[in-house]
């Protein structure tokens, strides 16, 4: 018996995942986009389905780190996650999409979709297990349907009675109705915010979803001095 479409696209999905193995990017789930909605892919049609790639806690941390040790040129985090991810695109015949390229692409809406994760108010996606310690590194642009990962329906933030996240911050920035992005950066680049540069955000630090998969003090400090650029 010959392998139809769905074990084709199984495939594709575990060779990307076998061949991102020792980056400690993963696989984060997968969009399937009705005719036309998808975003372009390189021969200008719209994709059929976009898998997402991304870090759970400090999964990348350790291959990052190395390759970092000899690269002195701007924007590493971005420059690596391309050197990992475009020779993979190529292999499997996908279009592959950056978070910090533009024009942006609505990575944090595909990941609503594809795992079912919800916004906290931190403004970043909150994971049920690993909380605020994961984002995303690309994504693959495919003209036909990949299968989707598991979704999650349990939103944590409706179970966290004392939201430490909303008392932790010394601007108050982070307010349930929207995070206050100007408030934060301004902070940040004033003479106050060592010890958010230093230990990272408070309020994210503060969340107890996901403890076990916070990032290292270094990959917490990296991430903070990209932010007050
Ligand atoms: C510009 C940008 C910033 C700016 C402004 C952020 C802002 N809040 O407006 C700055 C530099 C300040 C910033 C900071 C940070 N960012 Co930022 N940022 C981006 C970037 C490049 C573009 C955002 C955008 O406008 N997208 C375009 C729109 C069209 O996409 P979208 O998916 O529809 O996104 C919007 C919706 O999700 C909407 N939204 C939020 N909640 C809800 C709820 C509902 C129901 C709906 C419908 C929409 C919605 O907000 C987004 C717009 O900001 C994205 C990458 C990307 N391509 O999305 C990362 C991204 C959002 N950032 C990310 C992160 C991790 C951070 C930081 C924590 C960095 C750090 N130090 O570690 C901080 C946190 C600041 C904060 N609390 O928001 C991650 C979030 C991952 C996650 N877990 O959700 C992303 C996805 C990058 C990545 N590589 O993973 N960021
Ligand atoms: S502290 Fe509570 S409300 Fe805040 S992000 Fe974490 S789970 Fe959500
Ligand atoms: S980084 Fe510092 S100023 Fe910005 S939201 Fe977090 S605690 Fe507040």
């Amino acid at each position: 018996m010959s392998a139809g479409p769905a074990d084709c696209a199984r495939a594709t999905v575990e060779r990307v995942s076998r061949s991102l193995e020792a980056s400690g990017i993963g696989t984060r789930g997968a969009v399937l986009f009705p005719d036309g909605e998808g975003p372009i892919l390189a021969d200008r049609t719209s994709a059929r389905s976009v898998l997402l790639l991304g870090n759970i806690g400090g999964s990348i941390w350790p291959a990052f780190s190395q390759w970092r040790n000899g690269y002195d040129g701007p924007d590493p985090l971005d420059t690596w996650s391309k050197s990992v991810i475009l020779p993979i695109a190529e292999a499997v015949d996908a279009t592959a999409y950056f978070p910090s390229d533009p024009p942006w692409q609505p990575f944090q809406r595909w990941a609503m979709r594809a795992e079912g994760l919800k916004p906290s108010p931190l403004g970043v996606l909150i994971h049920p297990q690993v909380g605020l310690w994961h984002g995303y590194r690309g994504a693959l642009g495919f003209s036909y349907d990949v299968e989707p990962g598991k979704i999650f329906d349990h939103h944590p933030c409706d179970g966290c009675l004392d939201k430490p996240c909303l008392s932790t911050c010394p601007v108050q920035a982070v307010r349930l109705e929207a995070f206050d992005v100007s408030s934060c950066r301004d902070y940040l680049r004033s003479a106050g915010q060592m010890s958010c540069m230093l230990s990272g955000c408070h309020a994210r630090n503060a969340c107890p979803v996901g403890q076990d998969y916070r990032y290292s003090a270094e990959q917490l400090r990296f991430h903070m001095e990209m932010l007050r650029l």
